[in-house]
């Protein structure tokens, strides 16, 4: 678990590239052409663009070409799988890349989350990537960054700054894959319970989504919305679904879409002894929770996530697009895809790197680079 505070040179660890099928096309590759760019960093805007010469293809821009570029990540929340994998790309990533890169974790405070980037913006950094976050506590940061000609990237917070490209993992689709297969398996019939914490970007857009499925689908009917976001997220969710489902017998579903409000929801309706009677729906997918979802007797039948890994490669990589002062695209979407129980059984898939594996389109390599990153050994 990643949940030491403050500041930490990171170790690189490596994580294997996976891949699995898209339900849908869309991603935007970074292009010099594209529309949003952060302010170039001071050291980039010195050279000349590696597009002017022809050999640029492979040239490696300022400030690349002069050792270890630092880097900042600042996240909002480190611990849980995945946000370990989310890291655990990034660092391989960034290593790759020549990136030293300066992680900060607030562990769920905001206001830490702000303090630790000023402290970034002092840092000396090239580029900031922001991970999850308020708008708010962040506005202030960001403007300062970006005044002080710091690039910086969002992955799941709404900077609602035209200069900050935004990665998301599209998560309106994301919704709509868990859901369309619970509205599959129920009918579109009967009590469900949701487990939803309004404010934090990605769950607020999957939220649209639902609300737009139980409006398509009367019958079905959310007797009970709950949930708790924190450094024990599973642990507590597990406590508020027992309590639902001992209050409302009927549900037969539960819509859960962040891993670790699926494994709380699943430890909940399995201590219950309710798993034949009640499925779960989640979102993320992990090596644990492959092992949660494929377990003798799960009730959670099927998850919609992308690899939190390569969303780590695709963050640092447009970091170090921008830090060398060339633009990526506003909007960076990964598109996510529906893995059930059944395929993860059928297939043997026991973790992450198999289900990479049998899925290559997981891993999208393509997405955010530049022929420049060839040159650094990417
Ligand atoms: C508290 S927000 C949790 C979500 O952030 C990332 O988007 C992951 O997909 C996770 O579900």
């Amino acid at each position: 678990m990643s949940t030491s505070p403050g500041y930490r040179r990171l170790a690189f660890a490596s994580l294997t590239a996976v891949s699995l099928f898209v339900a849908a096309c869309g991603q935007g590759a970074a292009s010099p052409s594209a529309t949003a760019s952060a302010a170039p960093s001071a050291a980039a805007s010195e050279s000349a663009p590696a597009s002017e010469s022809p050999s640029a293809a492979a040239a490696v821009p300022a400030p690349f070409d002069a050792g270890p570029v630092k880097i900042a990540l600042v996240r909002q929340l480190g611990s849980g799988d995945y946000f370990e994998q989310w890291l655990a790309g990034a660092e391989a990533q960034a290593e790759k890349l020549g990136i030293e890169l300066l992680t900060s974790d607030a562990r769920g405070d905001n206001a830490a989350q702000a303090t630790n980037l000023e402290t970034a913006i002092n840092q000396g950094v090239k580029a900031i990537i922001i991970d999850h976050g308020q708008t708010e506590t962040l506005t202030p940061g960001i403007d300062k960054a970006l005044a002080a000609n710091i690039p910086v990237v969002a992955f799941d917070a709404n900077a609602n700054n035209p200069k900050v490209p935004q990665i998301e993992q599209s998560d309106a689709q994301l919704a709509q894959l868990a859901l369309d297969q619970l509205v599959t398996d129920t009918g579109g019939e009967g009590d469900i319970a949701y487990v939803y914490v309004a404010g934090f970007a990605p769950l607020d857009r999957r939220n649209e989504v639902f609300e737009q499925v139980l409006a398509a689908n009367p019958g079905l009917k959310n007797v009970a919305t709950f949930g708790t976001v924190s450094e024990s997220t599973a642990a507590e969710v597990q406590t508020q679904a027992a309590a639902v489902l001992t209050a409302n017998p009927g549900i037969k579903a539960i819509f859960a879409p962040y891993d670790e409000f699926a494994k709380g929801a699943t430890l909940a309706v399995t201590a219950a002894g309710l798993q034949d009677k009640v499925k779960v729906y989640g979102a993320d997918v992990s090596t644990a929770d492959i092992d949660v979802i494929t377990a003798d007797g799960s009730p959670w039948v099927a998850t919609a996530g992308t690899d939190p890994g390569n969303v780590g490669r695709v963050a640092v990589r447009a970091a170090a697009l921008l830090a060398a002062g060339e633009a990526v695209d506003p909007q960076i979407v990964v598109n996510p895809a529906l893995i059930t129980q059944q395929f993860l059984r059928d297939n043997a898939v026991t973790t992450i790197e198999q289900l990479g594996e049998k899925l290559p389109a997981l891993d999208t390599p393509e997405l955010v680079t530049a022929p420049w990153f060839e040159s650094l050994g990417q």
